[in-house]
């Protein structure tokens, strides 16, 4: 597949990068996405899993699901397209990741500048306290508890509860700074994260999404690549590296 060279002319003045990712880019490394074909809230609905009530009235049911999901993300392997996206750094001034996605599988693949919007499942903290416990909790005796009496839940944003404020902030600052800002493997339905491809396009960032299939901000992207991340993502760096050498 050829990189439409306007594309890579457009890379080689671009100082800032900025990668918004969803589920889609974790998709070939097993994790499973939450709307897809094989979503896996296809079964379930995300109100009664991902959102705080659903927590507080069935802890064991919420906690099995995060635990199912550790299990698969821990077996995993970053794939070519995270690995794509951490070795750009060698060729760009600066190149931030905005996920959506809680399965640290950017920080694995290597990058480094990394905004995370809904949390982070290798963390979980204290519904009263607030008292973190990042070290491997032991479900023995049931849903773990802090030593307050407070339950421990994921370090995760539930519907209905706000991003955190610095990574947030953070990810609007990269979003209004981009020169490029890549749209990878996310459905963009879930807001305030999903904004943020406004607030590149209205800073005057080149929009470039890669994805199997139409979302609902392919109207607003200036490239579309149909197509896996893992395949699209490793062949723009190959027709860029291709270009500067040339
Ligand atoms: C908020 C938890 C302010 C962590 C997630 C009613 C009440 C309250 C709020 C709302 C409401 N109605 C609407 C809202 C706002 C709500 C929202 O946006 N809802 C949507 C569904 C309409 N947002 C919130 O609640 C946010 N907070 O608004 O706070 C507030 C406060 C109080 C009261 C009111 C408002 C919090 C949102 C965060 C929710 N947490 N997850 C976890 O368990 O993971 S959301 C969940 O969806 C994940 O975080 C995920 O990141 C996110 C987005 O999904 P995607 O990543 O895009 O994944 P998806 O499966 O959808 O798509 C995958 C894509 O990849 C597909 O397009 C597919 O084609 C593509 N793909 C597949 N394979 C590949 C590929 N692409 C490329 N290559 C491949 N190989
Ligand atoms: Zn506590």
């Amino acid at each position: 597949m050829t990189i439409d060279q306007s594309l890579i002319e457009k890379l080689k003045s671009a100082r800032s990068l900025v990668f918004f990712t969803g589920a889609g880019i974790s998709a070939e490394s097993g994790i499973p996405t939450f709307r897809g074909k094989d979503g896996i809230w296809k079964k379930l609905k995300p109100e009664e899993l991902a959102n705080f009530d659903a927590f507080m009235s069935n802890p064991d049911m919420v906690w099995e699901w995060y635990n199912h999901r550790k299990k698969i993300i821990h077996e995993a392997q970053p794939n070519k397209g995270h690995l794509t996206i951490a070795e750009m750094q060698n060729y760009f001034d600066e190149v931030i990741i905005v996920t959506q996605n809680i399965d640290n599988l950017h920080r694995r693949a290597g990058s480094k500048n990394i905004f995370e919007l809904h949390g982070n499942i290798e963390r979980n903290f204290c519904v009263n306290c607030k008292k973190f416990y990042n070290e491997e909790l032991d479900f023995s005796e049931g849903v773990p508890k802090c030593e307050c009496g407070g339950l421990i839940r994921p370090d995760v944003v539930w519907f209905g509860e706000y991003l955190p404020e610095d990574q947030f902030k953070g990810g609007e600052k990269a979003a209004g700074n981009a020169d490029v800002f890549f749209i990878v493997g996310t459905s963009a339905i879930v807001y305030p994260a999903a904004g943020l491809v406004f607030t590149a396009k209205q800073s005057g960032a080149l929009l470039v999404e890669i994805n199997v299939v139409e979302t609902e901000i392919s109207s607003a992207v200036d490239y579309s690549f149909f197509g896996e991340a893992g395949t699209i993502l490793p062949n723009i760096l190959e027709a860029y590296k291709s270009s500067i050498v040339s």
